[in-house]
């Protein structure tokens, strides 16, 4: 294993001090530059005002590297043709030396190995609508199913189908949890209509759900779904019409793959007139917050 870890990080991790991991693929697919670049800064703030250690993750000429340092989150927001990476992508990215942007899966394997079990996003990938045709399933969700990391994050993203993602990590057996509700938020409004599995109050009986896992040697991770607060919340009927329209732009154009979900943000971003972006900045700032919390409980117990 070829992994880079921050010298900050690893003294955090030598000590058993809170770290907190988070994704590159958000900064350079998932939000526009300069945006991407102050929102991966911001987050690092929020959760090193918690008190807690972030960890960017990200690979640089074909190593795994863990801490980035914000010249490397500046470099991640900016470059063209940086490779989205998920758990298939990895030995490639390694062999070519190139430069690779990791997704949930991607980053969730990249934790793992350096020793970090919480882990903050904006939203996961989950089950494309139509997918009992395209058989589009996002690479998170078997990745959630195996590797030990528990994931913070605003719920799947709202262009997916929600329903047949939450089946999907039922079967995987996901543990799936809202934080301070009993609904599965909807990544850009609170609401999904959908109940999670178990709703937790504090920061604290999540790091005991963690830690039961760990210790009865349950692999997998666990989902964390933290509703986006409500002054951040977008108007249910604004987002419903543009995730409508970008999804019927997504099939004239005939983008698949994992070009989906990259291609659906930024469109709805466009279609929003920036409104989503505002959203999604939030949520995943108040994502950070939640998963500091977390893991600052888990290095006590
Ligand atoms: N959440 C966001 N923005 C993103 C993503 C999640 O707010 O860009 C990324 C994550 O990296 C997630 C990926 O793992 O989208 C899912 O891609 P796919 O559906 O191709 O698996
Ligand atoms: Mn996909």
């Amino acid at each position: 294993m070829k992994l880079r870890i921050n010298p900050e990080v690893k003294k955090a991790l030598d000590n058993k001090q809170p770290v907190v991991a988070l994704e590159s693929t958000i900064i350079s697919h998932g939000m526009p530059y300069p945006r991407n670049v102050e929102t991966a800064l911001m987050v690092e703030k929020v959760i090193r005002d918690n008190g807690v250690t972030p960890a960017t993750i990200g690979i640089i000429d074909g190593v795994a590297v863990i801490g980035m340092t914000p010249e490397e989150i500046e470099e991640f927001g900016k470059r063209k043709g940086i490779t989205k990476v998920s758990r298939r992508d990895l030995p490639v990215i390694y062999a070519k030396k190139l430069w690779g942007a990791t997704t949930v899966a991607g980053t969730m394997i990249l934790a793992h190995q350096a020793g970090i079990e919480v882990f903050v996003t904006g939203g996961i990938g989950g089950v494309h609508r139509g997918a009992e045709k395209t058989m589009d399933i996002s690479a998170d969700l078997q990745e959630l199913a195996k590797t030990d990391v528990s994931v913070v994050c605003a719920g799947a993203k709202a262009i997916l189908d929600i329903p047949l993602t939450l089946e999907y990590l039922e079967t995987m057996g996901v543990p799936v949890l809202g934080y301070q509700t009993d609904e599965l938020p909807d990544f850009y409004t609170r609401h999904s209509g959908q109940k999670v599995d178990y709703r937790v109050d504090s920061p604290k009986e999540i790091a005991e759900i963690i830690k039961e896992k760990r210790d009865n040697k349950l692999a997998g991770g666990i989902l964390i779904t933290n509703p986006i607060p409500e002054e951040y919340a977008m108007d249910q009927k604004v987002i419903d019409k543009a995730i409508k329209d970008a999804l019927e732009q997504m099939e004239k154009e005939g983008i698949k793959g994992k070009d989906s979900t990259p291609f659906l943000l930024k469109t709805i971003v466009e279609l929003t007139k920036g409104d989503s972006l505002n959203s999604n900045i939030q949520l995943v700032l108040n994502n950070a917050k939640l998963g500091a919390n977390i893991a600052k409980e888990l290095s006590k117990i």
